[in-house]
């Protein structure tokens, strides 16, 4: 899906599945009820049509089911799909743009199989949850594809439940990144490697040259920590990704400009609250996610600083529904240049903490609670989630009480 910021949308899903599912805008800032979390189920044969107002940079944003206690499952079997949007600025600038030319959708996920059926079994030994063996773009195994440009942009997202890549190309070429979760850098940064964790999106600018062949791979790397979840959570495993094949003679294009423009999200120096979220398997902050109950309350039209730290050796990451936040800072340290534009998603490996700071804009609903969670969606699934829910005024009131709707509200 793609739409410009401004536009109103609205999208029909009809859930022709055999049980209740929820399709979610990942990174979208939109009211709660049109946001699909696990408040807004649908039922077997029944349809749900969110709408709302794209107001928002553009970006390189996702959906995906997140029924409660059932994302994993879901989201291995398929439902995942890119929701691009553009504004006026990314219009004006000189990038890759033509979809599906030298604009391509990257959605990879990693896979199991069991003779011609999908595997979803877990790993012994691993709390990450489920890791595959082979990896798959957009519903593609071994994929390739032939470019006829000098640039290709590659919209990369790691849409796989558990595993955790560090991409690169097979010739350890430099490669230009432009955009991450939420947008556009300020700057045209040179790279060689970038890691993602699940639900993590980057934008990346490939230079090709006539007739050459180049892959896109994960490489091994140590984002899982000690040994032991190096060893059995598959920080070990390389995987081939994506060949770019390109045409013998190739269309010239323009330079990336240097200059992108400056961020929406907020630096932190107008916060007016932080919070502390603590990381463990077993829950955040010592607790489990409750559908009946609103653990923060956030007044609206406010900026934020929140810690997340992961207090245990296991590898996490951190993803708030409705907005885009900044990473201040990783243990303490200015972050690295992948982490410094506007992200929805932040990879926390283990014993680290990060500090984000974010607006919380836009209609309060007192109703309808919010999500922020690990997307290592077998930790989701056992109860790493919480909720925050919006307050009209300045009051800072004691904890929100929610009374539990397990259907949402059904527009036709
Ligand atoms: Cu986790």
């Amino acid at each position: 899906m793609r739409a410009k910021r401004g536009e109103k949308v609205q999208v029909k899903i009809k859930n022709a599945l055999g049980e209740e599912s929820t399709v979610h805008w990942h990174g979208m800032h939109l009211p709660a009820k049109m946001d699909g979390g696990p408040h807004q189920m649908i039922d077997p044969g029944a349809a749900w049509t969110p709408r709302w107002t794209v107001d928002q940079p553009a970006a390189t944003l996702w959906y995906h089911p997140h029924p409660h206690g059932g994302t994993e499952k879901h989201v291995q079997r398929g439902l995942a799909g890119m929701f691009l949007l553009h504004d006026e600025k990314s219009d004006r600038l000189a990038l890759p743009e033509k979809y599906g030319v030298d604009d391509l959708p990257v959605i990879v996920q990693d896979v199991k199989f069991d003779g011609a059926k999908f595997d979803h079994g877990h790993k012994m030994l691993s709390d990450t949850g489920f890791l595959g063996n082979r990896t798959m773009v957009n519903g593609t195994l071994g994929p390739y594809k032939e470019v006829g440009d000098e640039l290709v942009r590659l919209r990369l997202l790691n849409a796989s439940t558990a595993r955790i890549y560090d991409f690169g190309l097979s010739d350890d070429r430099e490669f230009a990144l432009i955009g991450t979760d939420g947008g556009l850098l300020e700057r045209t940064t040179r790279m060689d490697r970038i890691r993602m964790s699940p639900g993590e999106r980057a934008e990346i600018v490939v230079r090709m040259k006539p007739g050459e062949r180049t892959t896109l791979r994960s490489f091994p790397n140590d984002s899982y920590g000690d040994f032991w979840s190096k060893r059995f959570a598959g920080g070990d495993d390389p995987f081939d990704v994506l060949e770019l094949r390109a045409r013998k003679k190739l269309r010239t294009s323009p330079e990336l400009p240097a200059e992108l423009g400056e961020l929406e999200v907020p630096d932190g120096s107008e916060s007016v609250r932080g919070r502390f979220f603590g990381l463990r398997t077993s829950g955040i902050n010592g607790k489990k996610m409750q559908m009946s109950r609103i653990d923060e309350t956030i007044t609206r039209g406010t900026v934020e600083t929140w810690t997340v730290r992961n207090e245990h050796s296991t590898p996490h990451n951190f993803h708030i529904h409705d907005v885009q936040f900044r990473v201040l800072e990783v243990d303490g340290r200015v972050p690295p240049v992948e982490l410094r534009g506007a992200k929805d998603t932040v990879f926390v490996p283990g014993n680290t903490s990060v500090k984000l700071a974010m607006r919380f804009d836009g209609p309060a609903d007192p109703d309808t609670p919010y999500m922020y969670h690990c997307h290592l969606l077998y930790h989701e699934d056992l109860g790493m989630m919480g909720q925050f829910g919006g307050r009209r005024d300045g009051r800072e009131g004691e904890q929100g009480s929610y009374t539990a709707r397990t259907r949402g509200p059904l527009v036709t």
